[in-house]
């Protein structure tokens, strides 16, 4: 399998982490790629047409894309259980997972209003809006932070890579001060070798 990927980007990290976690990580050669909304890697989009990493092309030659789908293809693929099969944890884990994506998007959001567009262009109320869903995110995060220890799932992996995704590039949001029972648990997730092994790279 080959991954198109990035060492800053939480959602290959999500890729990857599954791919540690269920014995898959030495049977994916990473391609390196530039993937950017403006300035478009042509090879990325090549195989998907959004032009977004993470895009993996399996033993097959099929692309399949975005971090959702390869995640379960992952697990799928190796036989695991990140994705619980049914009941109230398999709903938990898919939702945490979409929580854990949406705090992402807006994150990335701001990333790009603030580190690429230029400054005359740029709309300070939209991104403020940005940043209130990454506290509001982060504020339903700390309310069930205590659900989460002893998880190992694609809810509780999102999770993680958000938390290491604001340690990487919001630094200045210091989270950790208002979040201390989401601190504790990202400790303890973090150290994790499948966490270790793909600590984000800016
Ligand atoms: O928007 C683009 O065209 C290029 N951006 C990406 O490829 C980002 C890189 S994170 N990836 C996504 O937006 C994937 C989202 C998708 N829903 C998924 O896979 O789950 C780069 C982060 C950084 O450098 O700070």
């Amino acid at each position: 399998m080959k991954l198109f990927h990035s060492p800053a980007s939480p959602y290959v990290r999500k890729c990857m982490v599954v791919a540690h976690e269920t014995g898959l990580a030495a049977r994916i050669e990473l391609l390196p790629s530039a993937a950017h909304p403006v300035n478009r890697d042509r090879s990325i989009v090549e195989r998907n047409p959004l032009g977004k990493v993470p895009t993996l092309i399996t033993d097959e030659g099929d692309a399949l894309y975005d971090s959702r789908v390869i995640c379960e293809y992952l697990d799928a693929h190796a036989g695991a259980r990140l994705f619980p099969a049914s009941g109230s944890a398999r709903w938990r884990a898919l939702t945490d997972q979409a929580l854990g994506d949406g705090i992402l998007d807006a994150a990335l959001l701001v990333r790009y209003e603030t580190a690429m567009r230029p400054e005359p262009l740029r709309w300070s109320d939209w991104t403020a809006g940005q940043l209130d869903k990454i506290h509001t995110g982060l504020a339903r995060l700390e309310a069930q932070a205590e659900g989460l220890a002893g998880r190992v799932d694609i809810g509780t992996i999102t999770l993680g890579c958000v938390l290491g995704y604001l340690d990487l590039r919001f630094a200045h949001l210091a989270w950790r001060d208002a979040h201390p029972r989401a601190a504790a648990w990202f400790e303890g997730f973090n150290a994790r070798p499948a966490m270790q092994a793909t600590l984000p790279k800016a």
